[in-house]
């Protein structure tokens, strides 16, 4: 239902994610079968990822391991189908954290003291900096005696609980004596990359912190490994850690540079979006990093990070995307460049410059794209202009967004179809507040463009 778009009533479901607390988990898929893409594998596969990250009972009947899953696929943003797709064995074979993601954990699992000791390198020390700037908390470099937070790297041949290369990537102990605190490093991984990101997660849970699914979070069970996104703590880690610790009294001019960014959510009545488009059957809206897939059949639409189902290849705050089914590709527009892909996979060759689609060098960007699929046809928006491009050529000259739809006020954040009836314009001035709907007329829209 794409009803509602207006300030008073959310048309988004209601309905919350599951609770994102967890506890330390020792023995971190030791028995877990090998991540491969063999089809037998995932039954087993899938029970161990339960049982170590969703607190699964391997008793249960098919009915709660559904449930289970439903609640897995939610905490990553995936439809919750309860079944084992391929999307959602894909996700679960990405590299990850070896702690629970719904475990109880009291919330007085912090330490006492404001100063902390490690043994580290430095880019561990990079790693704590982040903590540190937004809390009273201070780390002193311990290399000889014995430290509060110690660090390891094991290999699986040995007592560790690892997995070998893939999979859990590290885990941590929550505050205590001991063992309380250090980070353990799985060392089959190659550790040339990414060790500063998996770092700043684990220690977090060093010094208290439980799973978030706030997938904009550094303490989101998933790494995020996007090379364009330097790791940094979001609003939600931020808030978190204070709760625990309290307030660095230099916290704003530590911040000022980079303040901790907040995921968008979805019922902020100024939520604009940075583009829209139809994927198979669902609907995708984009902002920042993140996107929302609305399917027909789910009530609740879920958030996830762009990365996580396009790796590496889509960038992030977009101008204009759309699915062009009679070529079978998305295409992603950001300033004067264009991605297209196809089945998840960049073409060869891309990005391109948008001038090669047939734009005069006056257009530098695209606003937003609409794709009519039963025409086969698409329509790009530069300001208050609109463009027509079929089988690869752009027609010579735009027609004003005015003529065509003349209640549109221009310029326009994003356009979809939905249900293959309306097209729905979301409106930069107004944010979602009056985004328009309209019932698409082909004849009059073809008759203008001629
Ligand atoms: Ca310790
Ligand atoms: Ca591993
Ligand atoms: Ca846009
Ligand atoms: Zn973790």
């Amino acid at each position: 239902m794409f009803t509602g778009l207006n300030k008073t009533v959310c048309f988004w479901s209601k309905s919350a994610p599951p609770p994102s607390v967890s506890t330390p988990l020792f023995h971190a898929l030791a028995q877990s079968a090998p991540v491969d893409s063999d089809m037998s594998i995932p039954v087993i596969f899938l029970q161990e990822y339960l049982r170590h990250f969703y607190d699964d009972d391997l008793t249960t009947g098919s009915c709660d391991k559904k449930t289970k899953v439903q609640e897995m696929q939610r905490y990553f943003g995936l439809l919750p189908s309860g079944e084992l797709t391929e999307e959602t064995l894909a996700v679960m074979k990405k590299p990850r954290c070896g702690l629970s993601d719904v475990e109880q954990v009291g919330e007085t699992v912090r330490w006492t003291k404001k100063r902390i000791t490690l043994k580290a390198q430095k880019v561990f020390r990079r790693a704590w900096k982040l903590w540190s700037n937004v809390t009273p908390l201070k780390f002193r470099n311990r290399i000889m005696t014995v430290a509060d937070i110690d660090i390891f790297f094991y290999n699986h041949n040995d007592s560790s609980p690892f997995d070998g290369r893939g999979g859990v990537l590290a885990h941590a102990f929550m505050p205590g004596l001991h063992i309380g605190g250090d980070v353990h490093f799985d060392s089959d991984e190659d550790w040339s990359i990414n060790l500063f990101a998996v770092a700043i997660h684990e220690f977090g849970h060093a010094l208290g912190l439980s799973h978030s699914s706030d997938s904009g979070a550094i303490m989101y069970p998933a790494y995020n490994f996007d090379p364009n996104y330097e790791p940094q703590l979001s609003f939600d880690d931020v808030k978190n850690i204070q709760k625990l610790y309290g307030v660095n009294p230099n916290f704003t001019s530590l911040t000022s540079k980079r303040p901790p960014p907040k995921t968008p959510t979805k019922c902020d009545p100024y939520l604009s979006f940075d583009a829209v488009t139809e994927l198979h059957q669902e609907v995708l809206f984009f902002k920042d990093r993140f996107m929302w897939r609305k399917h027909p059949e789910f009530e609740e639409t879920r958030v996830s990070l762009i990365s996580s189902l396009w790796p590496d290849t889509v960038p992030a705050n977009l101008d204009a995307v759309y699915e062009n089914t009679w070529e079978n590709v998305v295409v992603f527009f950001k300033g004067n460049q264009y991605w297209m892909l196809r089945q998840l996979k960049l073409e060869e060759g891309f990005p391109r410059s948008i001038s090669t689609l047939g734009f005069p060098s006056r257009i530098k960007s695209v606003d937003a794209a609409l794709h009519f699929r039963d025409e086969g046809y698409t329509v790009f928006f530069t300001g208050d202009e609109c463009w027509r491009y079929e089988q690869r050529l752009m027609e010579g000259s735009p027609m004003s967004v005015e003529e065509q739809w003349p209640e549109i006020p221009t310029p326009i954040d994003a356009a979809v179809f939905y249900d293959g009836t309306y097209i729905t314009f979301l409106l930069e001035p107004f944010k979602m507040s009056i985004s328009h709907k309209k019932k698409f007329n082909p004849t009059k829209f073809t008759v203008h463009l001629h």
